[in-house]
């Protein structure tokens, strides 16, 4: 385990790739289930560059009229896939917390995609904290401070890595500067996927 702030904790290789490809056939099964969908950024309806999809009670969805949590997938109107016992599995043994998630958001990136900096805040309890899996292609993770002017470090991730995200840690600004295409072979198509438990309610 690497200390990388108080608070934010990394497992790098966290799952071998045994494990990897297990939890990518559990997920092949959520997105047929649940297609990945493009959300829109809140008023002005600019899309995502990274699509998305969840698993478990509730989902993250943003589109013009806001971010929320929500039960049911936005295109299809079907309520979200159950959260597989090998994603709450990963939770009791890295997350530290006895409160079980109810939220798992699905982010993908192709090679374009990336994510700005921003906090995590649409969730009841910030005393929870919120976990994180790397799958597929590394990229180069952006953590700052509780303000978004504060000076920012990054850390690469790779596929199998787990950051979790608690105590002081758990307001930071963060985002994804890039993907590196051709790091990983165990997506098909390639890109990145990350996995975010969150307790929401
Ligand atoms: C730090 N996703 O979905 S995961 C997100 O790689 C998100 O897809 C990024 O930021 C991704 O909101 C980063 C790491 C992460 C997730 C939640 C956090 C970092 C966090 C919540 C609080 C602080
Ligand atoms: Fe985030």
């Amino acid at each position: 385990m690497i200390l990388l702030r108080p608070g934010l904790r990394l497992y790098k290789s966290a799952l071998d790739r045994a494990g990897q490809e297990a939890l990518l056939g559990d997920l092949r099964a959520i997105l047929r289930e649940a297609p990945l969908f493009r959300p829109k950024m809140p008023r002005s309806g600019k899309e995502f560059s990274v699509r998305m999809s969840n698993c478990g009670a509730l989902g993250w969805v943003s589109d013009v009229s806001g971010y929320r949590y929500q039960p049911c997938h936005p295109e299809t109107g079907r309520p979200w896939p159950a959260m597989p016992e090998r994603i709450l599995g990963l939770w009791r043994d890295f997350a530290k917390c006895l409160i079980e998630p109810d939220a798992c958001l699905i982010n993908y990136y192709d090679e374009t995609a990336r994510m700005g900096p921003h906090q995590d805040r649409d969730e009841a309890d910030f005393s929870v904290p919120i976990l994180s899996l790397s799958l597929g292609d590394s990229c180069r993770f952006r953590y700052g401070g509780d303000n978004r002017r504060d000076p920012s470090a990054t850390v690469r991730l790779d596929s199998g890595d787990i950051l979790v995200f608690g105590g002081p840690a758990r307001l930071m600004f963060h985002g994804v500067d890039r993907v590196s295409p051709g790091t990983s072979t165990l997506l098909e198509p390639p890109g990145r996927i990350n996995l975010t438990l969150r307790r929401a309610v």
